[in-house]
Formats: structure tokens, C-alpha cells, sequence
């Protein structure tokens, strides 16, 4: 991360807490209407308005999420999903990616390089394989068999950036709260079935080899039509280490509304790690009901939600 954004990230965090309270309020009573999408960080957006041209014409929610992010991943300007993304230390552009449908039928994709859309590659393994999880090399030569095309992902843009990370005294600020905007996508169709999908360059500055909780069904991603979906963001070892996006899900159909499943999930992610004021941890929910649901640890992670009420744009209630 640089400076710069460091700062501006602290000088944006004050602002956000101090206008926290009316977000709490706005992200516990929002109910979507189906169609909808909803998705995570401020290029959720740019997701929902790509899905939500999808939604309104009567694709499946399944093409939605996977159209929606694969516009965040084509977009160089996020430096953290897709062409453009964050290198490793060694400076590979490594990428995560998982899709899951209403049939809980999931495919996903892990330490994959050279292909701005694993998105779209996690699709295929799901609809041409008799697997779930593909990682790497395998990833790489399947993607390459399915049509898609490698190419440099590293842009000069970002190749800047990451000398100056690599150059910098301060190493531990790489794992600052702020350098993980992961894209977490749910949505239901207009047939009342739900998909979401997730996707990733990753946590910058990771060993090469790393994979998060981003392409990992239940960790990053997960979706059962009977009850609704939840997908995560922030530091993944902690995501995976406590079954987040399941666990949510899990909770919600013991009956917890997707607000109370969010709070629930952070708060003992928090209680377990000692160094949770280091890190960030988010979640967004929606049941099948619509209800939205989202926390998170630090001040700072927003979500974007779209249906025929029209787009939205809201700062997650946060712990601290
Ligand atoms: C990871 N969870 O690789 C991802 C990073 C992230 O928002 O979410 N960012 O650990």
C-alpha cells in the first residue's frame, strides 16, 4: 500500500465513523426486492450495474454475479481483483476465484496467473469438470484448453506501486486493514434463485503459493437456495480458520437474521484472535427473504446493493 493511500485511509476512516450510525440503521433495514444484487466494496457498483442490466432482463442470477465481477476483474484501476491486481512478494499476479449456483453446483480456481478472468474459468470448472477446485498449473493449462487467452496482468501502474511497497521500511503496514478489496457478489434472479460469486487478486504482498479464502466454497463464498448466501473480505486465514461464509449461512437457517449471522461470525473471529484491532474481516448476507445483513471489524468496508428500488451505495456497521 502506499503511503498516500494509507493516509488517506486514515484521514477517511474518522470521517466514516463519525456517520456510522445512520449506516447501521440503513444496512439493517434494507430488503431488496428480487430481482437483486448486492456486492462488496465501493466497485461493487460497477458489479451491480453489469448485473443488474442482467437481472432486470431476466438472466439467471448465475450469469449476473459472473458478468458483474468480471467487469471489477477487467478493470485495471482495482488493484485487487483481475488485471491490475496486487503481485505476491515475488511480484506474480496470482489470482482466487469461486462461483456457486442455486443447485449448489461450485467451481472454483486458486493461484491462478495469467488470466484476467478466473471468475469466468471457476465457471467452466464447475460446468466441464467433474471437479470443484482447480489451483495453478492445471488451472492454467485448463483455462488455456477452454479458449481463454494469457496475458500480462501485471500493469505498469501497478508495478509502481509495488516497488514502492517492496521499498518501504514498514513492512507490517502491507497488512494493514485497508489492502484487501476482494469482490464478494450474491444476487437472486427473478426466479427467486440465488448465485454468488467471489474473486480476487488476493492480499498483497502474500507468499507466492497463497491461496485466501476467496475461491474456497464455505470460507469466502457460499449459497443454499433454501436459505441465502454470504461472502467474506479482509485477512482470508482468518476466514478460513472459522468456516465464515457457511457459518453464516449455517446460522441464518438456525434462524438468525443475516444481520445477527454477520455480527455473530466477526465478533467470534474477534474474540479468538487477540490481534483482531490489525486486522479486517467483513461479511455481507442476504436471506432468502431479501434481507440484507453485513458487518465488519474495522471502520471502512462498504457494500453496494441494486434492484427496482435502484442502486445503493452504504459504509458496513463496524465493531470498532
Ligand atoms: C484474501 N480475502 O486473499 C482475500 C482478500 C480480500 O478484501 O478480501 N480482500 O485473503
Amino acid at each position: 500500500m502506499s503511503t498516500r493511500r494509507r493516509f488517506l485511509q486514515k484521514s477517511t476512516l474518522g470521517a466514516l465513523a463519525a456517520w456510522l450510525p445512520a449506516s447501521v440503521r440503513a444496512a439493517e433495514s434494507i430488503s431488496l426486492q428480487p430481482p437483486f444484487a448486492l456486492a462488496t466494496w465501493n466497485h461493487g457498483q460497477q458489479a451491480n450495474a453489469v448485473a443488474w442490466e442482467l437481472l432486470r432482463t431476466g438472466s439467471s442470477a448465475l450469469d449476473a454475479v459472473e458478468r458483474g465481477v468480471m467487469a471489477v476483474e477487467d478493470n485495471p484501476e482495482v488493484r485487487t481483483v483481475g488485471l491490475g491486481g496486487y503481485p505476491d512478494r515475488e511480484g506474480n499476479v496470482t489470482l482466487d476465484a469461486c462461483i456457486m449456483n442455486e443447485k449448489q453446483q461450485c467451481g472454483s480456481v486458486a493461484f491462478l496467473q495469467h488470466i484476467r478472468n478466473p471468475i469466468a474459468v471457476a465457471r467452466r470448472v464447475m460446468e466441464n469438470t467433474p471437479h470443484i477446485m482447480l489451483v495453478g498449473e492445471g488451472a492454467l493449462q485448463f483455462a488455456l484448453g477452454q479458449g481463454f487467452v494469457k496475458e500480462n496482468l501485471l500493469t505498469p501502474e501497478t508495478l509502481v506501486e509495488w516497488k514502492a511497497l517492496r521499498d518501504h521500511p514498514d513492512v507490517k503496514l502491507l497488512f494493514n486493514i485497508e489492502n484487501h478489496d476482494t469482490i464478494g457478489m450474491l444476487a437472486m434472479d427473478a426466479q427467486g434463485n440465488l448465485s454468488g460469486a467471489c474473486t480476487t487478486s488476493g492480499t498483497a504482498w502474500k507468499m507466492h503459493g497463497r491461496v485466501g479464502d476467496s475461491p474456497i466454497i464455505g470460507a469466502g463464498l457460499y449459497v443454499d437456495n433454501e436459505v441465502g448466501a454470504a461472502t467474506a473480505t479482509g485477512w482470508g486465514e482468518e476466514v478460513i480458520r472459522n468456516a465464515g461464509s457457511a457459518m453464516v449461512v449455517e446460522m441464518m437457517r438456525q434462524g438468525r437474521s443475516p444481520q445477527e449471522a454477520c455480527e455473530e461470525i466477526v465478533r467470534r473471529i474477534a474474540r479468538k484472535n487477540a490481534n483482531y484491532r490489525d486486522f479486517q474481516v467483513g461479511f455481507l448476507a442476504v436471506d432468502r427473504s431479501g434481507r440484507v445483513g453485513t458487518y465488519c471489524i474495522q471502520p471502512g468496508f462498504t457494500f453496494a446493493c441494486v434492484d427496482h428500488s435502484g442502486p445503493r451505495h452504504l459504509p458496513a456497521p463496524s465493531m470498532l
